[in-house]
This record gives structure tokens, sequence and C-alpha cells, in this order.
């Protein structure tokens, strides 16, 4: 158990005591003791075995140094305990909801004896929170779409989402009006964000400079709680901001000195289980590590605080990429010296998967042609739906003809310096069979095949239906395999581990979809078809030329997965990228 979380429950008890209308002299004392254990460098499991050493931090009082040593010895709060029981845990989750504090879920409970987000739906629906103080019609359609939001979501906001608006809080920060030099220099991204992951719970956004010294952060904190994208703030502390943003999505701020913020960042960035054995790890060599510092255990002196590369050294490894932070076994190998190489943005080459006017893209063939070479591509395929998806103007046998002419005209246009492909995005139907001839698909440079329907077929209809797709010899890749939409739709039940085995057989790419709604395969998937000796294409999907060259939340998927550049066929230049895949008949 460490400080944070000793932290939270206290902070969550008392959120609790406040529902329950404890007196408000108690809940500050919990309060007080959450934002101690947040910010003091005491490990406080280590002081749990002597009273007199958490008392002598200060917001530390008797009452509070028995909840830190109930909470070490049991793990929670006997308060916590009690009062969950009498509520349920739902109100937990009830408390994660933007517009829901204490005080009004307390009004709730009183009013309609509401203590989960089911019930709240449920009363809002009902109309039986109208007429409550403070509840206008606008305060219930906010909570209408709060719950909406959260249930869509189950509370997590994809990764795109999550950085642009870290980039639009950072541009803010970072102009903060410095008196007397007070600056903020840097904001960077933690947690979730910065590993990389494809969705992400909350924000974590780390900020240092002159203006986050320590005992000197008034101003600045006063200045995040202002920024204008909140919708409420959930806690102001001396030097963290959490709130809200429209949308739902919460923001932790947190203001660090210069000192120690590369143990904040190290921290913060997580996982949980790579910090965990970290800390482990730390132990065993006489440290003790927390957000602060890695310091000796002995004496708490500091071994290494303002950078990553320190800390890691001083634990006998090389820094890695925050990609590889989830405790797969990336510890051991940086101890040995051994961390895999990983693909980089700039070994891309092409881009294989695009659609344009012809089916339901925005841009012509030379306009995509035009923005890939903007991006430093050597090759794009155009690739365009077929007959099937009618809703999309999908192609036809005359019109893929056609295309593949158009194409090859635009090729020529391009005098080489960036190669054109035909292709097609070909529908995968219901049997397996594929929606065009073979002599079409047979003139094509790069067939895809991809399933974009009845995606309720049972795990064995769906595995055969695949697999008789990839058995046609033009097939050359297999489109977003799982056909999933980030909190939108789960992907469809398929043995992947059989198709990928296929594929590996065959000689198919697997595609990489980087198109942020689906990063189609995941990266626990892309491990797997690496394992199983399948290579992968990643590409962009666009559908418009803007899109292109956006391919930086795929990359980081791949870089998750652990992949090498060798692993991934875009790496290849034009003609050894054709001659990687599956050779035609
Ligand atoms: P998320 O927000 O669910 O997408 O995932 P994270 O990884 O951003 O998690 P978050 O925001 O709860 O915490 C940020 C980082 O702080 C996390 O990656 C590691 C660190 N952290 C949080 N809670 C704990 C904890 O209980 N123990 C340890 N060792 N580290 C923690
Ligand atoms: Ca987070
Ligand atoms: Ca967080
Ligand atoms: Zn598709």
């Amino acid at each position: 158990m460490d400080n944070r979380t000793m932290a939270r429950l206290l902070e969550e008890t008392a959120d609790l005591l406040e529902i329950d209308g404890g007196d408000s002299f108690r809940v500050r004392g919990y309060r007080r003791a959450a934002e101690a254990a947040e910010q003091t460098t005491v490990d406080l499991t280590v002081a749990a075995a002597e009273v007199t050493r958490l008392l002598e931090i200060p917001g530390i009082g008797k009452s509070m140094a028995a909840n830190l040593q109930a909470i070490v010895q049991t793990g929670t709060l006997p308060l916590r305990e009690e009062l969950l029981a009498r509520y349920g845990a739902g109100l937990l989750e009830l408390l994660k909801l933007p517009g829901m504090g204490p005080k009004t879920i307390a009004l709730f409970w009183d009013a309609a004896k509401i203590a989960n987000i089911d019930q709240l739906a449920e009363a809002l629906e009902a109309g039986r929170l109208a007429g409550l103080p403070r509840m206008g019609p606008k305060q219930l359609d906010k909570l209408r779409k709060a719950v909406e939001d959260y249930r869509r979501s189950a509370g997590r906001f994809r990764i795109d989402a999550a950085e642009e608006e870290a980039h639009r809080i950072a541009d803010y920060l970072l102009a903060f009006p410095a008196a007397a030099g007070a600056r903020i220099d840097t904001v960077t991204p933690a947690g979730s964000l910065r590993r990389g992951r494809e969705t992400v719970g909350d924000l974590d956004l780390l900020v240092t400079g002159p203006a986050c010294a320590a005992a000197n952060t008034a101003a600045a904190v006063e200045y995040v709680a202002a920024y204008p994208g909140i919708h409420d703030i959930i806690a102001k502390g001396e030097n963290k901001v959490s709130f809200h943003v429209e949308g739902g999505l919460q923001v932790d701020v947190r203001l660090l000195p210069t000192a120690s913020y590369g143990a904040a960042l190290q921290y913060f960035t997580g996982s949980k289980a790579h910090n965990v054995a970290l800390r482990q790890r730390a132990l065993r060599m006489g440290y003790t590590l927390n957000e602060w510092a890695l310091a000796q255990l002995e004496d708490g002196s500091t071994v290494a605080s303002a950078t990553e590369e320190e800390i890691y050294a001083a634990l006998g490894m090389e820094w890695m990429p925050p990609e590889l932070r989830e405790n797969l076994g990336e510890i051991e190998r940086s101890a040995r010296g051994e961390l895999p190489q990983l693909i980089c943005p700039g070994d891309i080459r092409g881009d294989v998967h695009m659609h344009t006017t012809a089916s339901d893209g925005r841009n012509s063939i030379r306009e995509m042609a035009d923005g890939a070479l903007a991006c430093g591509y050597r090759y794009i395929a155009i690739t365009d739906h077929s007959k099937a998806l009618a809703m999309t103007g999908g192609l036809d046998e005359k019109r893929a003809l056609e295309q593949i002419k158009r194409v090859r005209e635009v090729d020529r246009e391009m005098e080489g310096r960036i190669r054109v492909f035909t292709g097609i995005e070909v529908d995968i139907l219901g049997d397996g069979a594929l929606d065009l001839d073979n002599e079409v698909l047979a003139q094509m440079d790069v067939v895809i095949a991809s399933v974009h329907s009845r995606f309720e077929q049972s795990r064995e209809e769906m595995t055969a239906r695949v697999l008789r797709a990839i058995e046609n010899p033009y097939v050359r890749i297999l489109g977003h395999p799982t056909g999933r939409l980030l909190l939108r739709r789960e992907p469809f039940a398929i043995d992947l581990g059989a198709v990928l085995r296929r594929a590996a057989e065959l000689g198919l790419a697997v595609e990489h979809n980087a198109a942020p709604e689906r990063l189609d395969l995941c990266d626990r998937d892309l491990r797997l078809a690496k394992e199983l000796g399948c290579r992968v294409a990643m590409s962009s999907d666009s559908h418009d030329a803007r899109n292109l060259g956006k391919m930086g939340y795929g990359m980081r998927q791949l870089r998750r997965a652990w992949l090498a550049p060798e692993d991934v066929v875009s790496t290849l230049g034009p003609d050894e990228f054709l001659a990687a895949l599956r050779a035609r008949p």
C-alpha cells in the first residue's frame, strides 16, 4: 500500500462522511489527513510501525494516526466500511460523475434514496428530482447527459480526445502570466496517456517551473482553477487541482518542484503494476521509491529525483519508453540491458489503406497522393470500398476497373515522387466469399479484405468466414481484424489465434488500423500476431486527406506490443513492401 492509495481512502471516507451528514469538523479532519498523506515524503507504510513517527507529520493527529495504522493492517478504514455498508459501494461511482459532489448526493439520498448511477438514471427519467433545491431543468439536463456519457464509455475516454484536451490545457498553462520570474516551464501528460493506452480513465498533467516551487504555488493553483474549460472543480490543494472538463473527463494537475520532477514523472506515468514491481526492486536494494524521490531506506537521504534516467540508473536499469511500462517483463529486460528495439514514427514509409470520393472518402486520388507526399511517404494504395457497402457508394466490378485506370494515371502524374498502388478494401460477405470477382482482384496491387456486417455471428461462424476469405489467393492484407469501434462496439467473437496462424502460413499481413476510433488489432493482439509470426501493415484508413499521416496513436500501440521495424511491412520501401506481401498467383 502506498501513500497515494492511503490518501484516496481517507478522501473517500471524507466524502462518505459528508454525504452521511457528518460533523463538518470531522469531515475536514479526514480531508486534511488525505492531503497530508498525499504531500508527505515519509513512507507511511514504514512509519506506521511507530505512532510517534506518524504524529510528526503535519496534519496527522492521534485519531488519524490510528486510522493510518488501520489502513496498513487491514487495507481499509472501519468508518469507510461502515458507511459503504450503509449506502452501498455505488456511491463511490456516483462521486465520479461531473456535477455530483457530496452535497448533491446527500440531497438526492434524502429526497429519493439514490445510491448508485442506475437509481439516478431512473429518478431522472421519472422526473422525481425536479423541484429540488438548485435542480432547475438545465441542471437536470446536464446530469442526464453526464449519466449517458458515463454509461457509454464506462468512464473512459479515447486517447485522441484526451490528448487534444491535454494540449488545450497545456497551451493555457504555458501562458501563465509570470510575475517576478515565477514561470510555468513545462506541462507533461503522465499516466495512461503518456504510456499510449488506447483509452484513458483520467488525465494526469505534471507541471513544473519556478511557479511550482514549494510554498509558492498559490498563484499558479488559482490560475489552474480558472481554466475556462472547467465544468466543476473536484478538489483544490496546495499543489494539486482536480477538475472535470465539459464532457466529463477528469483532469488531475500537479505542480511540482523541479528537483523532484523526475520522481514524479516516473511515479505518475505508472503503470501501477510497473511501479509496484519497481518499488519492490528498490526495497531489495535498500531504497524506498515514491513520487518525491528514490531514497536510502536507512536515513531517507535522496539517491535520485530530478530525472527518470537517474532513477532507473540508480536501480541498475536502462531508462525505458513509457509504452513498455506495464510490468510485462520490461523490468527484467531493462536490468539485463536487453530492452527491445522499438519501431519509431520515422520508420513508416507508406500508407496502404485509404478511401476517395469513388466511395465514402472526401478527396480525389490526386489529393490523397499529394497529401501523402507531404507526409514524407514513398507510396500509398487507394483502397475504396466494394459494392456490398452500398451506403458508401462501394465499387462494383465495372467501376473498380475504371478506378484502376485512374489510379495508374495519377501514379504516372506523380513521376516517381510517390508511388500510387491500385487496391480495394473488398468486403467479406456473410459466408466468407468476397464481394468482387477474382478477375478484378487479380489486377490490383493491394487487396485488403474486411468484415463490415453481421458482427453478431457466433465465434465458429465468424472464424470460418474469415478463414475462408483469407484463403482467396488475391487477399494480401486482413483489414481491421476484430471490427471493434472503441467505446462503441465490442470486437466480434472470433478465434483470432487460428486466423493469425493461418495468415502467417499464407504470408498475409494483418492490419493495424491506426484510426483512433479503431486501433485494431489492439496492443495485446499485436503481440499475439508477432508471436505467431504474422507481419503487420499499419495504415491510416483515411477518409480525408487531412487524416493522412495521423498514425501516431497507432504507432503507440505497435510500441506497446514491443514491435520492431522488421515486424511491420510499412517500414519497407515500395518494391520491398509489395514483395513482402503474399505473392499473387
Ligand atoms: P487510467 O487513468 O485509468 O487510464 O490509468 P492511469 O495509469 O493513468 O492511472 P491513474 O490516473 O489512476 O494514476 C496515474 C499513475 O499514478 C498510475 O499509472 C501509477 C500511479 N499510481 C496511481 N495509483 C497508484 C497506486 O495505488 N500505487 C502505485 N504504486 N502507483 C499508483
Ligand atoms: Ca490517469
Ligand atoms: Ca489520475
Ligand atoms: Zn473498413
